[in-house]
Formats: C-alpha cells, sequence, structure tokens
C-alpha cells in the first residue's frame, strides 16, 4: 500500500516494487480530474498488478476501511501536503494532512494490521538551520516551518509508536530528491522548467526568491529504492538519505544553463517576493548508516540529475 502514490516518489516507488511482483496498492483521494500523469509518464498506469483505492489520510475512517480491505503487509506513508512554501499559507491544512495524516495511517496500521511493515517520509526539513555542518539520524531537530513542524509531530509519533507498540515503523530522512517528475512548483523543476522555456522563446527570464540557499538534491529512483530497502530490513529504524553533496540554488541554476550552452546570469533574478518567511539556508546529509546498515548509495550525480530534467523539459515545452 503506497499512500501519495500519484506524487513524485509514489510513482517511482510503485514502478520499484511492481517488477518485483508486489500487487500495489495506491491510495488515492477524490479530485475533479483523474490524471494520472506521473504513473502515466513511468508507464506504470495500467499496470495489471496496480490497484487505486480512494481515501484520503486526513480522514481516519477511510484508511481503517482501506486497510481492512487490503491488509497490506508493507505500508508506505508518502502522502503530505509537501510543498514547504505553501505551508504558511496553508499552515492548519499542512499541519492536519503532513502531520495528524500520518498519525492516521500508523492508527489505522495499529488497529487493522499490526504486523505490517510501515515507512514513514520523514525530511530533513526537520533540521531546519542546524548547527552540525553536515546532519545524520542524531543531529537535533530545529524545525523552521509550519511543514517541518507537522514532519516533526509525525516522526516522532512513528518512533513512539514503534517503541510502544512494537510496531515495525521505519523512518527515511530524505534530503531533497528531484527528477522529471518534480512539482513544478519545487525550485529544481521551476529552474528546468523556465530554462526549457528560454530555450523555445517562451520566457526570458527565470525569477527566484533565495539564490543562496544550499540543498543536497539527489535522484528520486535512488531515493525510492532507499525506502524499499528499510522496509525490508528486519529492524525497523531511522535512516537519513542523501548524497553529502551540497550546492546553492544558484549553482544548480548555472548547471541548468549549462546544459543548453547559456549564461545563468543573463536570465536569473532575485525578487523579494519570493523569499520565504524563514528559510533553511544549508542542508548536507551524512548517510553513512544507510551506506552501512542497508548497502544502499545514490547512483545519479547532480550533473547527472539536472540533465535530465533540462532534457526532460526540452521535451516537454517542445511538445506543448
Ligand atoms: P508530492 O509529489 O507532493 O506528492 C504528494 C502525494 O501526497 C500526492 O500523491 C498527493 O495526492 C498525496 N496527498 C496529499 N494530501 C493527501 C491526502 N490528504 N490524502 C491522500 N493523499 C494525499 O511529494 P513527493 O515529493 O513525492 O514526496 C513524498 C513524501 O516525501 C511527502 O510526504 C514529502 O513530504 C516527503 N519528502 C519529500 C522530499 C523530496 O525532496 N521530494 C524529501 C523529504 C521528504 P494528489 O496527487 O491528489 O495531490
Ligand atoms: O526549495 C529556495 C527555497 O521548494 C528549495 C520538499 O520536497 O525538500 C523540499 O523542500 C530552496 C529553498 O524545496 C525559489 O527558499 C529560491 O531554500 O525546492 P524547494 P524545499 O523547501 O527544500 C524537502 C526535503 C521536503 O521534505 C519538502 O517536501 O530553494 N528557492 N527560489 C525557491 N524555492 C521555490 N520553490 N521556488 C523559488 O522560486
Amino acid at each position: 500500500m503506497i499512500t501519495g502514490i500519484t506524487g513524485q516518489d509514489g510513482a517511482y516507488l510503485a514502478a520499484e516494487l511492481l517488477p518485483l511482483g508486489y500487487t500495489v496498492y495506491g491510495l488515492t483521494r477524490r479530485r475533479s480530474d483523474n490524471s494520472l500523469a506521473r504513473l502515466n509518464l513511468l508507464g506504470i498506469a495500467e499496470h495489471k498488478s496496480l490497484v487505486l483505492v480512494d481515501g484520503d489520510i486526513t480522514d481516519l475512517g477511510s484508511i481503517t476501511r482501506v486497510l481492512e480491505d487490503v491488509k497490506p503487509t508493507e505500508v508506505y506513508n508518502l502522502a503530505a501536503q509537501s510543498f514547504v512554501g505553501a505551508s504558511w499559507q496553508q499552515p492548519l491544512y499542512t499541519s492536519l494532512a503532513t502531520g495528524l495524516g500520518a498519525l492516521n495511517v500508523f492508527e489505522a496500521v495499529r488497529i487493522k494490521c499490526p504486523g505490517a511493515r510501515v515507512y514513514q517520509a520523514s525530511s530533513s526539513e526537520m533540521f531546519g538551520n542546524s548547527t552540525s555542518p553536515m546532519q545524520n539520524e542524531t543531529t537535533p531537530f530545529n524545525p523552521s516551518s509550519p511543514y517541518a513542524v507537522a514532519k516533526v509531530f509525525a516522526h516522532h509519533m512513528a518512533v513512539n509508536y514503534r517503541r510502544s507498540f512494537g510496531m515495525g515503523i521505519s523512518c527515511g530522512i530524505l534530503f531533497n530528491h528531484e527528477s522529471p517528475l518534480r512539482g513544478i512548483e519545487f525550485v529544481t523543476r521551476k529552474i528546468t522548467h523556465t530554462v526549457a522555456k528560454i530555450v523555445h522563446g517562451q520566457a526570458d527570464k527565470l525569477v527566484l526568491g533565495n539564490l543562496d540557499a544550499k540543498r543536497d538534491w539527489g535522484h528520486a529512483r535512488d531515493y525510492a529504492h532507499a525506502m524499499y530497502l528499510m522496509v525490508q530490513h528486519p529492524l525497523p529504524e531511522d535512516y537519513v538519505i542523501a548524497t553529502g553533496i551540497t550546492v546553492s540554488v544558484g549553482e544548480f541554476c548555472q548547471l541548468a544553463f549549462d546544459c543548453v550552452g547559456l549564461n545563468a546570469s543573463f536570465y536569473v533574478e532575485s525578487a523579494a517576493a519570493l523569499q520565504r518567511p524563514a528559510d533553511v539556508g544549508h542542508l548536507c546529509g551524512d548517510a553513512t548508516k544507510a551506506a552501512q546498515r542497508l548497502g544502499w548509495k545514490p547512483t545519479t550525480t547532480l550533473a547527472q540529475l539536472v540533465e535530465e530534467m533540462v532534457k526532460a523539459d526540452l521535451e516537454l515545452v517542445r511538445k506543448q
């Protein structure tokens, strides 16, 4: 069972599990447009072992009913209001979906399928502006946004349910991970999509907020594999998943413009209106534990990631 299957990570995780022989149940909430765009892009929307079921993680009854019907052996809770920027505009909804929604999933699992292994999508945002140059599983949390506060709540609940009820919940503290399936509002995709529009004459500049923020960016496909490995490990634990390499938003821009032979400094502008009320200035993850215990390592370099995203957006904009 994957909650958030229509999102970036849900799509990559389903694509990882289906070839392994899993029947994948994907939780989808009611929408007026039933687009399965990401599952279609990965060619799995019509897979015979993919079953979509209706439910919303803010509605405990719906999750409980679905788990009773499906009786999953593995539950990956990826559903969330995942955009940090929007969490200041919608703090209550973000707390409900990203925080309490996770608790609903743990509670429904406890009631209906307590032996299931559970993955909780925790986030590097929980570290906020950390005093440690690199963050690992022992680094204190210092959340800087309503989104991060909600993730800290969900993370502590996951650990609490593991300790209180002996449930097999693992938390992946994942650093930023991107792909051509990334939502257009996130900075990497905004950059690669705008670069493609500039190349095709549909835009003449790229307006961003904080160009100095540094992130540790990996590929979502590698990170979905880490989720699978965590759930297979006999001991449920928490793992940082990251590349250990950090660059600024401005440097990411230059890498993207380099792919099309343009100089970013001619096109990129910073607007005060796009700055966040509080931003996380620097994140860099230490994934040593995941390497040692799960044998996990990232396989895609930042340059490869940027190139894949720019190429995909050039093709998308060309078709449009
Ligand atoms: P995403 O693309 O925004 O996908 C979020 C998914 O959650 C979508 O399928 C969305 O459904 C679903 N969803 C939202 N609210 C829901 C609700 N109330 N009930 C049921 N489903 C709901 O996010 P992502 O990048 O794949 O991230 C997956 C998870 O990892 C999230 O929990 C995110 O916070 C966390 N995370 C992400 C990163 C990252 O860098 N990507 C890093 C650390 C942690 P709709 O399609 O209907 O909107
Ligand atoms: O911002 C800066 C912005 O929105 C990255 C989510 O998946 O990763 C993601 O959260 C940085 C920030 O991702 C723009 O201020 C500058 O410093 O791409 P983002 P995020 O906030 O790091 C974590 C790990 C998650 O868990 C989240 O779910 O880029 N930035 N200018 C901008 N950001 C955006 N979106 N748009 C700009 O124009």
